[in-house]
């Protein structure tokens, strides 16, 4: 199996040319975008081993995403394309500087997902098992399919990686709670962003949320805190600044970039606050130009980045 395993929805994705409004666009580009792709391509393209798997319909977006991800060295050999259902799609359409995303993404093949289709083996020869509190939004059975895969991989010895990624289009607050906090336990690596913990935790203070994650097994890597990244180990902290983006055109897909960054650098040995910088070199890659995870850094560039001796920690 590939040393990083992920799983999720993947949407086809349409986003009207020179922000026009989707009321007012007469064409649309096609692209395509899911937390957990995007965090598989992110790894792949640093040159690690990675793999994504999720169901996809058995139609025209479904082909093209499987196609796409495997095309970028993502192992596809446990996706699906199922008959019965659609591929999700979402739009995305900037209206007087505010990003907003349509879904249509109810009934898609992803949120039919079970643990019968999980391969388990496959899944217990992963180091790194990367999920989402996406997943569990879309179905109860997607919620138990994340926990099956998650207690198979701890089983084997895996690491878990959590990224809660809350849609509150798709759950309340209350709902996410209580699948989202029991979930951060049983993870090795917790990445939240700021914005995200204060709804999760109801505070606004910072050090009153250090205080709980502080109570994790995890590591934790609270991104967003001001313009740093927070990691959090052992009961130690450490602010890692943001890697400086020149200009700032699309932020969607910054935090799987992150997490994308962060993790094959886990796989690369990196301690987890070295890991952080990649992964904050490749937030502000992908923030600077349209789509998820089409800025995403192959290698070479993200490790010139890394070595700028410009780049101070405080
Ligand atoms: O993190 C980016 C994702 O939000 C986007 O690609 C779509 O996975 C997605 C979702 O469910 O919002």
């Amino acid at each position: 199996a590939p040393d990083l395993l992920t799983f999720g929805e993947t949407m086809a994705l349409f986003m009207p040319q020179e922000y026009r409004s989707l009321e007012q666009a007469s064409s649309l580009e096609q692209s395509f975008g899911g937390a957990e792709s995007n965090v598989a391509i992110g790894v792949a393209r640093l040159g690690c081993s990675a793999g994504w798997f999720g169901a996809l319909g058995d139609d025209p977006f479904g082909r093209m995403i499987r196609k796409r991800v495997r095309g970028e060295g993502v192992d596809v050999s446990r996706s699906k394309l199922v008959p019965d259902a659609p591929t999700g799609m979402m739009f995305r359409e900037t209206v007087a500087g505010k990003l907003a995303v349509h879904y249509y993404r109810k009934h898609s093949a992803a949120s039919r997902m079970t643990p019968g289709d999980l391969d388990l083996d496959y899944i217990k020869g992963c180091k790194i098992l990367h999920v989402t509190g996406i997943t569990p939004a879309l179905s109860d059975n997607c919620r138990e399919t994340l926990l099956a895969a998650v207690s198979a991989a701890k089983a084997a010895g895996a690491r878990i990686s959590f990224d809660p990624n809350l849609r509150l289009k798709l759950w309340t607050i209350e709902e996410a709670r209580r699948v989202v906090l029991p979930l951060a336990e049983q993870a090795d690596y917790f990445l939240p962003g700021w914005d995200e913990l204060r709804l999760l935790y109801e505070t606004d203070n910072f050090a009153e949320a250090k205080e709980r994650l502080s109570r994790l097994n995890a590591v934790s890597i609270v991104k967003g805190v001001g313009d740093t990244t927070v990691v959090l180990e052992n009961g130690d902290s450490l602010e890692i600044p943001f890697y400086p983006a020149d200009k700032v055109v699309d932020t969607v897909g910054a935090g799987d970039a992150f997490c994308s960054g962060f993790l094959a650098g886990l796989l690369k040995g990196m301690t987890p606050a070295e890991a952080v910088r990649l992964g904050s070199i490749n937030g502000s890659l992908v923030v600077q130009m349209r789509g998820d995870w089409e800025a995403l850094p192959d290698w070479e560039t993200a490790s010139r980045r890394l070595s700028d001796k410009g780049w101070v920690e405080r």
